[in-house]
């Protein structure tokens, strides 16, 4: 069965491994999806190959359960071995044509950007969205590239036809501007999985999206 997208605006929770803090990956999958979520992400950078493919098999397992497409970051060799529905690459991965074809047909692939020249290559590309950000600044992620602020997720709208999903440190109190400023979706991952009911933060956001 091909992925697809939900309609926007919608929630897409990243399930960073570095946020588990012992909780499974199974349960958050199934928190995150009650309380609206529509797309998830597994990454797990700092993780061994052989935990990251155990995490993904449990992530697409509880994904499936609830009906929603679960991405995996940066390794289409895990993704396709799970029968995860995408993956999502940087742009220090494997290029996104390159994965697209390791995928099997109807695989969702997303690609992340930074300025307005990585959004006009990725309009190029054969992707199902582009990821536009750190629209805030975020503790986040290691080594951040600059913060592009709203002004990005604006000028992507008009730049692509894409699905524009904005990412890095938003919160419920800022997920309704993101929106107006033109993002199909939000990409959380700290304002999520840094509450202890994730069902409850995921509601939070599910309704500021409007
Ligand atoms: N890419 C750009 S910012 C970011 C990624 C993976 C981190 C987003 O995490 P948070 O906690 O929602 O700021």
């Amino acid at each position: 069965m091909p992925a697809v997208l939900p309609p926007a605006p919608f929630l897409y929770a990243i399930l960073d491994t570095d946020f588990l803090a012992g909780r499974s990956v199974g349960a958050l999958v199934a928190d995150l999806v009650a309380g609206g979520a529509g797309l998830l992400q597994l990454r797990a950078g700092r993780e061994s190959d052989e935990r990251f493919l155990a995490l993904a098999r449990e992530g697409v397992a509880a994904s499936r359960a609830a009906g929603v497409p679960l991405l995996i970051n940066d390794r289409p060799d895990i993704a396709r071995v799970v029968g995860a529905d995408g993956v999502h690459v940087g742009q220090e991965d494997l290029p996104a044509d390159v994965v697209r074809g390791l995928l099997p047909a109807g695989a969702l692939v997303g690609l992340s950007t930074h300025d307005a020249a990585q959004v006009e290559e990725a309009g190029r590309m054969p992707v199902d969205y582009v990821a536009v950000g750190p629209v805030f600044p975020t503790h986040t992620k290691d080594r951040p590239s600059p913060v592009v602020g709203l002004d990005l997720v604006r000028w992507a709208r008009t730049a692509t036809r894409l699905p524009v999903v904005a990412i890095g440190g938003i919160t419920s109190g800022t997920a309704g501007a993101v929106i107006a400023a033109g993002a199909d979706a939000v990409a959380v991952i700290s304002g999520l999985l840094s509450e202890r009911e994730v069902d409850r933060a995921a509601a939070r956001f599910r309704e500021a999206l409007g």
